[in-house]
């Protein structure tokens, strides 16, 4: 019989007898089942299933390399980081992640709340499903998670712990790579272009001066402006719906850094499924314009939400003065449509590809549909101080579409 005491990768035999182990509802279950489900870049997620009552659950267990590939050798860390900002998230934006019942250290798991009654956010956009109230959830999140982190919130001493706790070097090491270095130059050698848009964006972005310069200025703020707890990978593989409900989920990059980054890629992912929808000949205008409402939207309330929480929560002096929450705000949604540009770029350009692009089975198709995307990354990031609402990033993409459309 397996122990837990000290570290191994389990597998669905073991997992069974830890949740018997270690879970007071499941110890005297009768027959378990459990089944890795696991699609993610990193962890190994098993759910189990008491077969009597249907109660399940969900270990998600910290192996040394990253699922997608062995050249990333993580520290299983990354599960503390989780679990402790799953609980902050929950108090701070309560409803909106999953729960967590049990952190252990010695073999970096933990156990929670089983959501399998949800749907991926990415899986179901691909399926052109709508949730109404997606950009209300999404904006409260942010704005509750990130301003209310900020130390223009909070007292700047405890500010300064949480810091400290939230240091992940490795997790916030591979978004310096991938998202923010290799989609400009390949300097790893492990980016993976679509053959038939390779010379374009050879040309169109590893060529581009202005581009690889505006981007170094990005990279250099993620690793230094330590302005809120960012979730660290908000992309829609990150959310998990239902119609009435939404969860954030797999905060392992959570780290102190730019507002922006959450903003930014939840931006770019729902214009990954709009190039999906547009580029696969699809015609449901019920969906379409749910999806272009709901990009709008979510940066529009969540400025709303910002200002709003601002007035009420900021304890800062300075951060009182006329005009300063303007100014802030106007800095965060800069990052955003820079940031937005960066993901949009680096899920097309570098390893970590998404499905709404691979899965475009027409060639032609797929080279408009990057194309669409990086030449609207490119005016994010050049020109990131003129987004101001919603509206202006759906703009930037319907005139680019216009432009390189036949
Ligand atoms: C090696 S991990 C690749 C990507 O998967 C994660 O979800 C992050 O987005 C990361 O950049
Ligand atoms: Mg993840």
């Amino acid at each position: 019989m397996a122990s837990f005491d000290s570290y191994f990768l389990m597998n669905p035999d073991d997992v069974k007898l830890y949740v018997r182990e270690k879970i007071a509802g499941f110890a005297n279950a009768g027959k378990l089942s459990c089944k890795e489900i696991g699609d993610g870049n990193l962890n190994y997620v098993f759910r189990v299933l008491d077969e009597e009552t249907g109660s399940s659950i969900i270990v998600k267990q910290a192996g040394e390399t990253a699922r997608i590939s062995d050249d990333f050798k993580l520290s299983t860390n990354r599960i503390r980081i989780e679990s402790n900002i799953l609980k902050l998230q929950g108090e701070l934006a309560p409803g909106l992640v999953p729960k967590v019942f049990l952190y252990d250290d010695t073999m970096n798991c933990c156990v929670m709340e089983d959501l399998s009654d949800h749907t991926i956010l990415r899986t179901a956009l691909l399926e052109q499903r709508i949730f109404p109230n997606l950009a209300e959830e999404l904006s409260t999140f942010m704005v509750n998670t990130l301003l209310l982190t900020t130390d223009v919130v909070l007292e700047h001493k405890e500010k300064k712990e949480l810091v400290k706790d939230y240091i992940n070097p490795e997790l916030c090491e591979i978004s310096e790579d991938l998202v923010y270095t290799e989609p400009f130059n390949d300097c790893n050698n492990r980016n993976e272009l679509f053959p038939a848009n390779k010379e374009w964006i050879e040309k169109t972005i590893y060529g581009d001066d202005r581009l690889r310069l505006e981007a170094a200025k990005l990279k250099f703020a993620f690793m230094t402006n330590a302005q809120a707890l960012v979730h660290g990978d908000l992309h829609t593989g990150s959310i998990f719906v239902k119609e009435d409900s939404t969860k954030v989920i797999d905060p392992e990059f959570a780290f102190y850094g730019p507002i922006g980054y959450d903003v930014g890629n939840v931006v770019a992912n729902l214009i990954f499924a709009w190039a999906n929808y547009t580029f696969t000949g699809s015609s449901n205008k019920e969906y379409i314009n749910w999806l272009e409402s709901t990009m709008t939207e979510t940066v529009d309330l969540f400025s709303k939400k910002f200002l709003a929480s601002w007035q009420e929560n900021v304890t800062d002096i300075m951060a009182k003065e006329k005009g300063f929450e303007k100014w802030y705000l106007d800095g965060v949604l800069a990052d955003t449509a820079g940031i937005a540009g960066l993901e949009l770029t680096r899920r097309i350009v570098g390893l970590a590809k998404v499905k709404d692009i691979t899965s475009i089975s027409d060639e032609k198709s797929r080279v408009q549909a990057e194309r669409v995307c990086l030449e609207t990354a490119k005016a994010f990031i050049l020109e990131r101080d003129s987004y101001k609402n919603g509206q202006d990033f759906l703009d930037t993409l319907k005139k680019v579409y216009n432009r390189l459309k036949e």
